[in-house]
């Protein structure tokens, strides 16, 4: 039987879904593999300054870009910084936001459960890494009478593109850590981005130092995080 091309749904042109699809016997195998893969990838702290080709950064930012949003609006800006007089006036305030954090803002506990994680206040990586990617939400959208359209599901739509980043990263060989120094809104004004934009995750992109060393850590087991009802 064939089928249209396109059809019409509601006005709206609709055409047919090109996704690969896989033989039954393949299901297990490939989603066994992906879950390996995607289980070596780490937050890493320590980069080299090695460059990373700004075509690279393109792809990640395309692929981040590929993620569901709600209504499609794709609420995101990525804004890549490898200018080093930028990166340097991130980390020095970056650096002074999380010193008060750490010293007046964090509770104790907090600061306790972040002992094993190996990080504090000092921000190396901001001036190390060859680029940063840094992730802002567009939380309402300005016509062209400057007149203000609120988007949808605005957190998860941006939350699931940095999602998608973060593998397309682990994909690339290249290493990351989400960086969320509170409050963020330095970003905004040394980048210079418009009013609808707020700064969402800060992700510094490069090679791993070898070797980097990551805090010994387990993950959760499938019966720790997975619940059937079958
Ligand atoms: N905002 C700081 C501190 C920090 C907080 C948590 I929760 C972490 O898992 C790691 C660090 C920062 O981004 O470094």
């Amino acid at each position: 039987m064939s089928h249209p091309s396109e059809i019409e749904i509601s006005g709206f042109k609709h055409v047919i879904y090109t996704g690969d699809q896989y033989p039954e016997q393949e299901l297990v195998p490939r989603s066994q593999a992906y879950y390996e893969w995607l289980d070596k990838r780490r937050s890493v702290r320590e980069f080299t300054d090695q460059p990373v080709p700004k075509e690279v950064i393109d792809n990640l930012i395309l692929s981040a870009g590929t993620a569901p949003s709600g209504a499609h609006k794709q609420p995101w800006t990525f804004c890549a910084i490898s200018n080093p007089a930028i990166k340097s006036k991130i980390r020095v305030a970056a650096e002074a936001e999380e010193k008060e954090s750490y010293e007046s803002r964090m509770s104790e506990r907090w600061k306790e459960d972040l002992k094993p994680m190996g990080t504090d206040m000092n921000k190396p990586f901001l001036e190390i890494a060859p680029w940063l990617i840094i992730v802002f939400k567009k939380v309402y959208e300005l016509d062209d009478e400057g007149k203000k359209h609120n988007n949808y599901y605005v957190n998860e739509s941006v939350g699931i593109a940095c999602g998608m980043l973060i593998s397309a990263i682990h994909n690339a060989g290249l290493v990351t850590l989400t960086h969320t120094p509170s409050p963020m809104n330095f970003l905004a004004k040394i980048l210079d981005r418009p009013v609808n934009e707020r700064a969402y995750l800060l992700l510094p992109v490069g090679y791993p130092e070898v070797p980097a060393y990551v805090p010994d850590i387990e993950r959760k087991g499938l019966g720790e995080i997975g619940v059937f009802y079958e």
